[in-house]
This record gives structure tokens, C-alpha cells and sequence, in this order.
């Protein structure tokens, strides 16, 4: 078995993702990705009591595994302006949720392959929908696992703020491989509101006020996203698990950066 380099893992996520609109024949949604990995040390038995009582522990994917590997994959700035229009998701926001999720797959398949040549098993997890729609919360929560794994910190509107911002999509496997810590984000906060200053945009933003200082309306967010889907006629050919809105991440301070890096 050889030693992985992180320098390896992210170079493989950044071809990956550079790849994908010429293999697909489309211009693309996606920035250069980050990542992250962390050792499967004892800050992760804390799950349960911080996200959700159920969340599994990373070695139940694979009782072997010694490290977690978190990846984000930014959008494009065209794709999150087009999206701040109007109280309704745009098409290609839908779009860009569908193309994601698959790349997010594929891209954790190639991480796993990489690994697997090198004499490293992982285990894998979907991008989404792995939820309990009752609750409205999953046993593998990407943000959680981020944050542990410092790829970025909670915002305001419940989303991960990372160094490339919010809009985007997070993915995370396990592996055998010993990788270490290789954490990305240097800052406590990466919300603006959460470091005392002023903010709170993506609560204005909310077109049904589903977030508030402190606090989510999970059930309001989940309605609207299907009555997104319900109503509109450009997302008909979409998959029914086109569940999208996306307007408390549209050109916001931290839909690009960490605000609070800047300070
Ligand atoms: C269930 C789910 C939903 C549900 C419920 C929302 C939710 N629970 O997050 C619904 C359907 C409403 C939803 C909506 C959306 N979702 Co969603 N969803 C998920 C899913 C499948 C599981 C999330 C989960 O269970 N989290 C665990 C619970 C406990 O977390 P939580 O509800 O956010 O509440 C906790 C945190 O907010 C935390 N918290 C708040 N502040 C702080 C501070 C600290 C220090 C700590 C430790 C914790 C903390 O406290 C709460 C309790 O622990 C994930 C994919 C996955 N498997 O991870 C995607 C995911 C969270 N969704 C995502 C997105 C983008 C969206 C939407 C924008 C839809 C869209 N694509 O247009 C909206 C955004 C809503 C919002 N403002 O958060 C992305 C988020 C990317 C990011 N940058 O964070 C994810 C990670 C999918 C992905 N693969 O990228 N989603
Ligand atoms: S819009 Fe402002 S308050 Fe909301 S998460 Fe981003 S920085 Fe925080
Ligand atoms: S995704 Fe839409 S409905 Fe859900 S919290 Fe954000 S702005 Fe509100």
C-alpha cells in the first residue's frame, strides 16, 4: 500500500470537475472544486447529539475506514445571478441540481478508484435524497461531516459556508487510506450575522420565510420546493426529485467567499 498525498485527491477532484463539460457536451455549472479530509478520530461520535440522534457514524459506512473526505463543488457565478431573479428557480438551477448530484456520484466513484489502485476501500453515499421526508433530515449530514472536517462552518440560512462560498454542492466519502487533516477553512464563523456583524440577507431573501435569526422552518423550505416543482411548466422534464429553490444562497456575501475572512 502506498502513501496517498492530499495534493493527489484534490488535483483528481479539479480534472474531474474540469472534464465534465466536455463529456456531457454542455458549457457547465461548476467552479474548481475543494476538498478536504480529516482522520476518523473521536470529534466524530459527537454526530448524533449535534446534527441529528439517528446520523451514523463515518465507520458504519465502512467499519475499516480511517479518514473522511469532504468535497464542495462551487457554481459558476452566471448560474447563481440567473437564479436571484424573481421568487421562482430558474431552469438551469434545476438543471445544475440534477448534472450536480450525478457528478457528485461519479466524482466520489473516481476518489474510490483512485484509492482502490492504491490498496484503499471506501465507501460511498449519495449526494442527496437520503433523507426521511417526515423529519426532514438525513443519517449522513454532507454540512455536518464539512464542518468537522473544516471545509467551512454554518450559516444563518443552515447552509456551509466555505472559502468558495455557499452555492454549490457538498459530497463525502470514507476510506482506509491514512490521510490526515487537511482542513481548509481558518475562521470560527464564516457568516457575517454569526460574527456580530450585520447581515441577515438570506432571511430577506426567503420568499417564505422559512429562516429566521435562529432558527429553520425545514417543513416551509420542503413545501415550496415541491410546489417549485408542481408549478413549473420548465422543470416538467426534470426528475421528480427536482427539489429546488436556492433564493437564500443567490448573491449573497457569502455566496462566493467567506465574508468573514475579509474582515
Ligand atoms: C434534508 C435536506 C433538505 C431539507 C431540509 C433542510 C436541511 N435539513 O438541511 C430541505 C428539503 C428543506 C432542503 C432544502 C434545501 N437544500 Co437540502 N439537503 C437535505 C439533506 C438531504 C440532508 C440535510 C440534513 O439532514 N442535515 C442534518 C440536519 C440536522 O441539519 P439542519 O437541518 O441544517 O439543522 C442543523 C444545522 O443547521 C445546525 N447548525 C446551524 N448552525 C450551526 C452552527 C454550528 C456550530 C453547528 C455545529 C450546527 C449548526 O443546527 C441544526 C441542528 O443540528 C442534504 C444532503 C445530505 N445528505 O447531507 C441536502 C443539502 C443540505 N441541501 C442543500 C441545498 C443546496 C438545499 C437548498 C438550497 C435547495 C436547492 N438545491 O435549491 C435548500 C436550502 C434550505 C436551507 N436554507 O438550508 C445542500 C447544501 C449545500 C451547502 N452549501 O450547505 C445539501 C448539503 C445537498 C448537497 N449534496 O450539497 N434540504
Ligand atoms: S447572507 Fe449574511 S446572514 Fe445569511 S448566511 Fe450569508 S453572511 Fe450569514
Ligand atoms: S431554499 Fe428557498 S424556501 Fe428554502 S430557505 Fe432558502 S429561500 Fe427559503
Amino acid at each position: 500500500m502506498s502513501k496517498i498525498n492530499i495534493d493527489d485527491l484534490r488535483l483528481l477532484a479539479e480534472e474531474f470537475v474540469a472534464a465534465e463539460p466536455a463529456r456531457m457536451g454542455i458549457e457547465g455549472f461548476w467552479q474548481t472544486p475543494l476538498l478536504v479530509s480529516a482522520s476518523l478520530d473521536d470529534r466524530f461520535d459527537i454526530l448524533p447529539q449535534m446534527a441529528f440522534d439517528e446520523h451514523m457514524h463515518p465507520q458504519d459506512l465502512l467499519p475499516t475506514a480511517r479518514s473522511l473526505i469532504v468535497f464542495f463543488i462551487p457554481f459558476k457565478r452566471q448560474l447563481v445571478k440567473e437564479n436571484k431573479k424573481g421568487d421562482r428557480p430558474c431552469r438551469n438551477w434545476g438543471l445544475a441540481y440534477v448534472q450536480t448530484n450525478d457528478l457528485i456520484g461519479r466524482l466520489s466513484q473516481a476518489l474510490a478508484e483512485f484509492l482502490a489502485a492504491r490498496g484503499f476501500k471506501s465507501g460511498l453515499t449519495p449526494a442527496t435524497h437520503n433523507f426521511d421526508e417526515d423529519i426532514l433530515m438525513a443519517r449522513w449530514s454532507h454540512k455536518h461531516l464539512a464542518f468537522l472536517a473544516n471545509l467551512g462552518r454554518f450559516g444563518t440560512h443552515h447552509m456551509l459556508i466555505t472559502p468558495a462560498g455557499c452555492t454549490g454542492r457538498l459530497g463525502s466519502l470514507v476510506t482506509e487510506a491514512e490521510l490526515g487533516d487537511h482542513p481548509l477553512i481558518d475562521t470560527d464563523e464564516a457568516c457575517l450575522l454569526k460574527a456580530g456583524k450585520k447581515c441577515g440577507k438570506c432571511i430577506e431573501a426567503c420568499p417564505v420565510n422559512a429562516l429566521r435569526e435562529n432558527g429553520f422552518e425545514r417543513r416551509k423550505c420542503w413545501n415550496r420546493l415541491n410546489e417549485n416543482l408542481d408549478i413549473l411548466d420548465y422543470f416538467s422534464d426534470l426528475p421528480d426529485s427536482t427539489h429546488v429553490c436556492g433564493k437564500c444562497a443567490a448573491l449573497m456575501p457569502c455566496s462566493f467567499l467567506n465574508p468573514v475572512a475579509k474582515l
